[in-house]
């Protein structure tokens, strides 16, 4: 039967958490919300108007960014992504979502496209059947996003620093809860799992793997998400 939602996403193995941290984090909120989806690789998502995945299709409704769906999908879908959260622990996970999606993921950017050994790993997964100025060009756009931001201007140890104090935040607020505030998965997990997983668990290995393993209790999330929602991806984790 087809499925009335659609999710257009970057392509994926089976059972494989998304190299996107946005598409894996829209993938975590429908396992969250119990709701089904047809998952989509579109021919170019260029040709959306915002020009970023995921995208929902909701019978013919576009909704764009990983945020404007889960709030379509809390208000025209009925799912619950705070649960037993208080106000307190919501606004709290709001401002580490903010964190996490506004300045952690460019460390990401940063080692798989600018740093050269995650770019000739980055360059052999996502540009394998593109030509080299294809994959260069792209690599070339993400450069001077990162430039304009100003992340791209520091230096490749102030980089690490910044990224090792929001994991060290992330690490003091999970403490030695399963999930963040609880042990049930909220949409934060979905957010904040969707980059981690990506950091530690990733077949583009970079420097951002060791620096999670130096959070036992961060590691150990990463696994536990892998486990619950992608347990094919458990083997990348065997691999390190
Ligand atoms: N704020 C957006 C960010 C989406 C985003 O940046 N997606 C990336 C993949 S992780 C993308 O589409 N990149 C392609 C591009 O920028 O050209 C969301 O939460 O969905």
């Amino acid at each position: 039967m087809t499925k009335t939602l659609k999710l257009y996403a970057f392509p994926t193995g089976e059972g494989m958490f998304n190299m996107s941290p946005f598409c894996c984090k829209a993938d975590i909120l429908f396992k969250i919300a119990d709701l089904e989806y047809e998952h989509v690789i579109p021919e170019d998502f260029r040709v959306f108007p915002k020009a970023k995945l995921p995208v929902l299709d909701d019978n013919g409704v576009l909704v764009e960014d990983s945020e404007i769906i889960r709030q379509h999908l809390e208000h025209k879908h009925g799912a619950n992504f705070n649960g037993h959260l208080s106000a307190k622990q919501e606004a709290f996970g709001h401002a580490l979502c903010r964190m996490a999606e506004e300045r952690t993921r460019y460390a990401l950017l940063y080692f798989r496209w600018h740093d050269d050994a995650g770019w000739a790993q980055t360059k052999g997964i996502f540009f394998a059947d593109a030509p080299d100025e294809v994959a260069d060009m792209v690599r070339d756009q993400v450069r001077e996003t990162l430039h304009l931001d100003g992340f791209g201007r520091h230096s490749e140890a102030e980089i690490k620093a910044f990224l090792h104090s929001d994991l060290d935040a992330l690490s003091t607020v999970l403490n030695e809860d399963n999930w963040f505030f609880g042990d049930i998965p909220t949409y934060i997990d979905a957010c904040i799992f969707g980059l981690l997983a990506n950091f530690h668990a990733s077949p583009i290995r970079t420097w951002t793997h060791d620096l999670v393993a130096e959070f036992p209790n961060l590691e150990a999330y990463v696994k536990r998400g892998l486990e619950r929602w992608y347990p094919g991806s458990l083997q990348l984790l065997r691999a390190a």
